[in-house]
Formats: C-alpha cells, sequence, structure tokens
C-alpha cells in the first residue's frame, strides 16, 4: 500500500485554496497514478526444458561402449534432470525469474560429440580412450 502526501504551504491560505485546488487534485491524481504504476511491480517467470533427443551413436565394439560409458557416468548431470534459476528482484518495480530444466540428454549428446571425434556415428575403441583420458585431465 502506497500512501502519498502532498502538502502546499501558502500565506493566504482562502484565495489560495480556492484558486489552487484543481491544480493540487490534478497533481495528486497524477502522483497517484504513478504510484500505482510503480507499486505495480512487473513479474516474469519462465522456464525453459531442454531436452533434446539422444543422437544415433553405434559403438565399434563392447569395449567402446563401457569406457565410453563409464566416463559419461562420471560427468555432471548425467544422472537426471539438472535444474537451474536466475532470479532477479528489483523491489517494488520487477521480479522475473528463469528456470533452465536439463534432462540427461543433453550430458550424453555432449559426451559423444566429445568422444566422436571424425563424427560418423561410430565411437571406436581408440576415440573412447581419448575421450576417457580428457576427461581425466
Ligand atoms: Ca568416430
Amino acid at each position: 500500500m502506497n500512501t502519498i502526501n502532498t502538502t502546499k504551504h501558502t500565506s493566504k491560505p482562502g484565495r489560495r485554496l480556492a484558486a489552487g485546488l484543481p491544480g493540487a487534485s490534478l497533481l495528486a491524481a497524477i502522483v497517484c497514478a504513478s504510484a500505482i504504476l510503480v507499486s505495480g511491480c512487473i513479474t516474469s517467470r519462465e522456464t525453459v526444458r531442454k531436452e533434446p533427443e539422444r543422437l544415433k551413436v553405434d559403438f565399434e565394439n563392447e569395449e567402446a561402449s563401457r569406457v565410453f560409458h563409464e566416463v559419461l557416468n562420471r560427468m555432471p548431470y548425467a544422472h537426471g534432470r539438472h535444474e537451474s534459476e536466475t532470479k532477479v528482484h528489483i523491489p517494488v518495480v520487477l521480479s522475473v525469474s528463469r528456470k533452465v530444466v536439463v534432462s540427461e540428454n543433453v550430458a550424453f549428446n555432449k559426451a559423444v560429440r566429445r568422444c566422436d571425434a571424425n563424427r560418423d556415428g561410430m565411437i571406436t575403441v581408440h576415440e573412447a580412450h581419448v575421450f576417457a583420458e580428457r576427461q581425466e585431465q
């Protein structure tokens, strides 16, 4: 609740009151309207979901698959959804929040892009071991 008090001082109250009242009312109306507009806090909430399809990838053999998945399982956010939220709040004026929800497919696809060096959709044993060595560094 906003309360706005406006006070005018004059040496001739009777005359000033009669002549200045419409102007004072207009000023008070403008001030009240501004206060209502300002106190009407702008609120924005947004949720962004990142749930891409898993990239299609083949493995040269079981060893390539095992090494890749061992590294993937050690990566952050590989085991489920990850949420992050950003909030910007200016009291009375602005409140903005943005939540990003990321599925585990994002981590999988990121790992595939890093691992499949020649981008042929086939992760070889050599690529998997290079990927594992880079992740350990
Ligand atoms: Ca490859």
